[in-house]
């Protein structure tokens, strides 16, 4: 019932972006995200790691000789702002941060039967209904205007400091708060995953 209704919202939104008659931001979708912790996926049953303040460092993979770290990416991790979150987490209310230099992976895996994807755009971008190109070569799912509904991982190289967000490139999903904080640091030394307060 829930995936019904945000198929609703989706294509009445879609259908207004068509007959032009769209002129504000969707943002009216203000669910504070749920503890999202460990635990079973509603649908699925799954074990599936999220991160919590605690346990971010079982949750990512990181190899510092080689400078690479690996995150997983789950859209629709559960049903937080209408599945429209990754990992349990939206509105760029987690926030990663990598050394500037190092290689990043994201491990992009779709819950949902709604398309999704993944795209690293800069930060001001998220807010837009289309999120455009990715801002690193190779960081982004294919075709992620269309979305996908399954797994797919990519890696590339942060070679530029700044604030940038892991968006879903769906159109309207990231401005509807389908989107992570991600910052490129030439301070930091090992990546990191913070949690700032709601507002
Ligand atoms: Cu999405």
């Amino acid at each position: 019932m829930k995936h019904l209704m945000y198929w609703l919202r989706v294509s009445l939104f879609v259908s207004a972006l068509a007959a032009g008659v769209f002129s504000v931001e969707v943002g009216g979708l203000d669910v504070l995200a749920a503890d999202a912790g460990h635990g079973d996926h509603p649908a699925t049953g799954r074990k599936i790691p999220s991160p919590g303040p605690d346990d971010v460092e079982k949750f990512i993979k990181v190899d510092r000789d080689a400078k690479h770290v690996i995150f997983p990416l789950t859209a629709t991790f559960n049903d937080a702002n209408h599945g429209m979150n990754f990992n349990g987490h939206f509105k760029g209310r987690a926030v990663y941060t990598v050394p500037k230099g190092w290689k990043v992976t994201f491990e992009f895996k779709n819950m949902s039967p709604v398309p999704h994807s993944a795209v690293v755009v800069e930060a001001y971008m998220a807010r837009k209904l289309q999120v455009g190109e990715p801002y690193f070569d190779g960081a982004s799912t294919t075709d992620p205007l269309k979305g996908l509904k399954k797994e797919e991982k990519f890696t590339f190289e942060v070679d530029e400091a700044g604030k940038f967000a892991v968006a879903c490139g769906f159109p309207a999903h990231s401005a509807s708060g389908h989107w992570l904080s991600f910052n490129v640091s030439k301070d930091a030394e090992v990546p990191s995953i913070e949690f700032p307060k709601h507002p």
